[in-house]
């Protein structure tokens, strides 16, 4: 298996997934601005016309687009491992939630900020609507250890990478003391740190 990625990225969170699954991959970064690989300066958008990342690319040649089909895809490689509940069951649906949260509430929450051509009205307006969520996440996490409860699941993989980008962003989640202490228990994992030291964003 190959995923393409860029560091700090989306793909972090697939590529965490991977890592915690005890799974071999490779990986191959891409350079998002020229939609080049970085090492060839191959095109990427043959790859993904999307001309994003993360693609998890399977050693028969398909290629899955999307962080949550993608990390619930890796799962499944492993169902003992906890990563996602059964196909099928109540739980499942249940990480599809969380998920989805994620992608929807959070993730594309942030996107505005990272574009240089959002006015900074709109910039103040996403701020605010991403603090109300990471308010209720707070309550949250104030009787939960992860997202799904006592079991670290892909969408905890998900939720890391996105919270990290705050600390781009100079958002202290210090103000959402039981967010911040989820990130670090997350952060603390031996297969993130791994993660994180193979993108280049920790020594
Ligand atoms: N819906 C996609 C979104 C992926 C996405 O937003 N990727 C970003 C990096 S976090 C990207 O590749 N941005 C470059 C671009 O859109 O040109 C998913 O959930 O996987």
């Amino acid at each position: 298996m190959k995923l393409y990625f860029s560091p700090g990225a989306c793909s972090l969170s697939p590529h965490i997934v991977l890592r915690e699954a005890g799974l071999d991959f490779d990986l191959e970064q891409v350079d998002l601005k020229a939609k080049k690989l970085k090492k060839t300066e191959a095109d990427y958008l043959p790859i993904n016309p999307k001309g994003q990342v993360p693609v998890l690319e399977l050693d028969n040649g398909k290629r899955l687009t999307e962080g949550p089909a993608i990390v619930q895809y890796v799962a499944d490689q492993k169902p003992g491992s906890g990563l996602a509940p059964a196909a099928g069951t109540f739980e499942r649906y249940q990480l599809q939630e969380w998920l989805n949260f994620v992608t929807s509430e959070i993730h594309k929450g942030f996107s505005p900020l990272f574009r240089p051509d959002t006015p900074d009205d709109y910039k103040t307006i996403a701020k605010a609507n991403l603090a109300a969520r990471y308010a209720m996440l707070d309550k949250h996490f104030a009787g939960n250890k992860y997202l799904m409860g006592d079991q670290f699941t892909v969408a905890d993989a998900y939720l890391f990478t996105v919270t990290n980008w705050n600390n781009f962003q100079k958002v202290d989640i210090g103000q959402w003391p039981n967010v911040k202490a989820y990130f670090d228990r997350v952060a603390a994992r031996p297969k993130v740190q791994e993660a994180l030291k193979a993108e280049g964003l920790i020594k």
